[in-house]
Order: structure tokens, then sequence, then C-alpha cells
């Protein structure tokens, strides 16, 4: 599986869901589409009209993994999987603009707690933030449906990406501060940037010049 020494060919990391939603059109625009329909197909590995190209599927959180690891040369992450994640094994060349959101600390009202309960799937990223500000909250990891957490007595706050914020609302629940602005990265493995160059800087270029004027502010 793994293809770093392999001359040109190059593996993308994506997720399902909404990177690979929003990811789709700008490859499409690099002249990049998956043989098969990724919505209908379950192949975990899509070949794609550019032969030297394929696409590897995996979960949000493997990409860094994934790509630190060299069994994708390349991959597109969250900045919020990439600032959990902590590594300093992988270049981040460019923003792709993508599946924006934000980074929240919420809960069910502003009331201060002494020492906050916050649920969360970033540990992390909520502990350092909470550690800038001298406060130590206990850390409840999550991998999923955050915003029940305070409504079940749970927590007391959590931590959580924020889009429209209907969710948040639905739930009763009130963003207290933003700890990040978040969209999707392009990630690139440190040994294929030296030994595949020029079709790493080729797909980087490409990229770049894919993104929208509007994702580069
Ligand atoms: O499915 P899996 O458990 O593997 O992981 P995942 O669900 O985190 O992955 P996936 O494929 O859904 O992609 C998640 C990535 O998309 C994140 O890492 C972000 O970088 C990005 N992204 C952008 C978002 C959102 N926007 C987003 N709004 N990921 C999740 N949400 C969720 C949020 O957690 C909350 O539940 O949408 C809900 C809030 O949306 P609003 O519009 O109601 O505020
Ligand atoms: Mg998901």
């Amino acid at each position: 599986m793994n293809r770093l020494h392999d001359g040109k060919t190059l593996t993308l990391a994506v997720s399902k869901g909404r990177i690979l939603d929003e990811a789709l059109p700008l490859l499409a625009r690099i002249g990049v589409r998956p043989l098969q329909d990724p919505a209908r197909s379950r192949k975990l590995i899509l070949d794609t009209s550019r032969p030297e190209l394929r696409l590897v599927i995996i979960r949000a959180q493997d990409v860094p993994t994934y790509v630190e690891h060299g069994a994708a040369e390349a991959g597109i992450a969250g900045r919020d999987v990439l600032m959990e994640y902590e590594s300093g094994e992988l270049y981040e060349p460019l923003d792709l603009g993508i599946a924006r959101c934000r980074l929240v600390v919420a809960g069910r009202d502003h009331a201060p707690a002494a020492r906050p309960r916050v649920a969360t799937k970033y540990p992390n990223v909520t502990r350092a933030y909470y550690a800038a500000r001298g406060e130590q909250p206990e850390i409840i990891k999550l991998y999923g449906s955050m915003e029940l957490a305070p409504l079940a007595g749970l927590a007391d706050r959590i931590v959580d990406l924020v889009d429209t914020g209907r969710t948040l609302r639905e739930n009763g629940l009130v963003e207290i501060a933003t700890i990040a602005d978040i969209s999707a990265r392009l990630i690139v493995n440190k040994a294929a940037m030296k030994v595949k160059h020029a079709a790493v800087r080729r797909l980087i270029a490409q990229l770049r010049g894919a993104v929208r004027p509007r994702a580069r502010d």
C-alpha cells in the first residue's frame, strides 16, 4: 500500500461527508474525477480520471495518520482535526477554503462554573484552550453528539464545531467563545515532498489555482 517510492503516483486521503462533498468540485476543476461515484460505491480506494492520482476514503480523524505514515502522500483534513492531531510531521501547504465552520465553547448559559466539565471530541485542543486561560477543566472525551452532553447532565460545556448554529439552537445551547475558525487544509507527507517533489508541487499548484478567491482571505 505504501507507494511513496514508486515514482509519480499520488494517493490523496479524503473523508466522506462534508469534506469529500466540497472537495469533489475543487478536484473536478483540476481534472480529477473519481471513476466510481463515491456516494454509491463502497470502495475505499477510488481511481480517478487522472491515472497517477487515486483517492482513499477514510475517517476524518484518520487522514493525518495516513499522510504522516506515507500511506497517502497527501490528504484533505479539517483544521480542527489537525489542531487535535498535534504533529509537526506534516506539511500544510494550502488552505482549501472548504468545509468552513468554527470551533466553539458552548453551554446552556453563560453562568461560570468553578471547574467546568467539558465534553468534546477535541481533548487536546480543549485542554490547551483552557490552560491558556489558567483553567484546568475536567475533560470528558466523546465521539459524537456533543450537544447532548449538557442536556443529559454529563457536562457544563461542550467544545464542538458550529456552522449555521442551528444544532446548538435546537438543543437550547448558546455559544460562549470561539476557539478557532476552521476550514479544510491540504496536507502533505514530508518524505513525499522530497521523493515525489514534481508530482506533489504540481498538485499543490493546481489546487491553489482552483481554490476560490474568497477562500484565500
Ligand atoms: O463521521 P466521522 O465520525 O468520521 O467524523 P465527522 O463526522 O467529524 O467527519 P465528517 O466527514 O462529517 O467531516 C467532519 C469535518 O468537516 C470536520 O472535521 C470539519 O473540519 C468539517 N466541518 C465543517 C464540520 C462542520 N462544518 C459541521 N458543522 N463537521 C461537523 N459539523 C457538525 C458539528 O459537529 C455539529 O454537530 O455539524 C453540526 C453543526 O452544524 P450547524 O450548521 O447546525 O451549526
Ligand atoms: Mg460524519
